[in-house]
């Protein structure tokens, strides 16, 4: 597949979930500022922070950390993973036939999150939280300011857009990194691309995120997280983060997804008694729209990883790390501020 045909591929498969997205909805929920979970006894929480709001210093610090892992050998012996950055990627590779457009998208990417933060702790001794990229903020009055987001800084954020006839990035702290692995399921050594497409980032702007607060159930708005404030980033960066199997592959992946799982805790948090554990949904994709995006079919022994026997997503639906971190439950991930997760949002 040449770069062109499969930014094609992946922008059909994203521009399904825009033409996808529910109609919007009058009534607005207000969001409740309390932050407080249940059957909680961590005490010290980890902070997540918004890019546009950290130190210069807090910046230097996450950047020098994902730069550790990027140049962090392997240790799990996967396929074509050369490196600790390579190992998260290959997770998402081997796991996106079954994370997205099921149940699970919203509690496995909030564990992938974890696993990433985690490991930024443990390997490479980052003391802060994930960032989140607040994408709401380079979106004001709908137009672009994208180019401008302190997030595309050249020393103290993530670089700029790709140049050249691949669209390798070549500026920033990632200039000119090396992937190991995609595009899709392919072992080869790529650049990390982006091609801007301001026009899409205006998915990500406050009318679209308040349709999906509007929602009451999780079905509706996990729908509604993953079609347009989901999709913004992936279209408007473009190049590695639109990759629906390997978009791990942009650092940039992390603070989106991040900024994703804030979103939907602050739908959570409007009302915990009814949606701290609602879940729901169906835990395979439908085989067309795993052929549209060039996905594997889904094998017996990952439905069988499930360990949840019907086709109907619940708690004790299994989340898949490889050995990264270890399995656990979606149950065990809907409370942010529970033992396990133990991190808070900061604004
Ligand atoms: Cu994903």
């Amino acid at each position: 597949m040449s770069f062109l045909t499969r930014t094609l591929v992946a922008l059909l498969a994203f521009t399904t979930l825009v033409s996808a997205s529910p109609a919007p909805s009058l009534s607005v929920s207000k969001r409740d500022n309390s932050t407080s979970t249940s059957n909680s006894t961590c005490t010290t929480k980890t902070q997540r922070k918004a890019w546009h709001k950290m130190t210069n210093d807090e910046k230097q610090a996450y950047i020098d950390a994902e730069l550790c892992l990027i140049n962090t050998p392997a240790t799990l012996g996967f396929a074509g993973a050369q490196t600790k950055f390579d190992e998260l990627q290959y997770c998402h590779v081997w796991q996106s036939n079954v994370i997205h457009y099921s149940g699970q998208f919203l509690p496995w990417h909030r564990y992938f999150m974890y696993a990433h933060e985690y490991q930024l702790q443990t390997i490479c001794n980052y003391t802060g939280g994930q960032p989140y990229w607040e994408e709401v903020l380079d979106t004001k009055n709908n137009s672009l300011q994208m180019a401008d987001s302190p997030i595309f800084d050249t020393v103290y954020g993530f670089g700029g857009n790709g140049q050249g006839d691949d669209w390798c990035v070549q500026d920033g702290p990632f200039a000119n990194m090396t992937n190991h692995l995609g595009p899709y399921y392919e072992i080869s050594d790529t650049c990390l691309s982006r091609q801007f497409v301001p026009s899409y980032f205006s998915l990500g702007n406050q009318t679209y995120i308040d349709e999906c607060m509007a929602m009451d159930n999780y079905w509706d708005a996990h729908w509604c997280w993953k079609s347009n404030p989901h999709s913004n980033a992936h279209l408007g960066v473009n190049g590695t983060i639109l990759d629906t199997v390997a978009s791990p592959g942009d650092p940039l992946f992390y603070l989106h997804h991040t900024n994703l799982d804030r979103l939907w805790w602050e739908w959570q948090a409007v009302n915990l008694t009814a949606r701290l554990y609602d879940m729901s949904g169906g835990n395979t994709p439908p085989v067309w729209w795993l052929d549209k995006n060039y996905m594997k079919h889904i094998t017996e022994a990952q439905i069988e990883g499930f360990n949840d026997p019907t086709n109907h997503t619940s708690l004790q639906h299994n989340l898949i790390m490889e050995g990264i971190v270890p399995n656990t439950t979606i149950e065990s991930v809907m409370d942010i501020g529970n033992d396990l997760l133990c991190y808070e949002y900061v604004y």
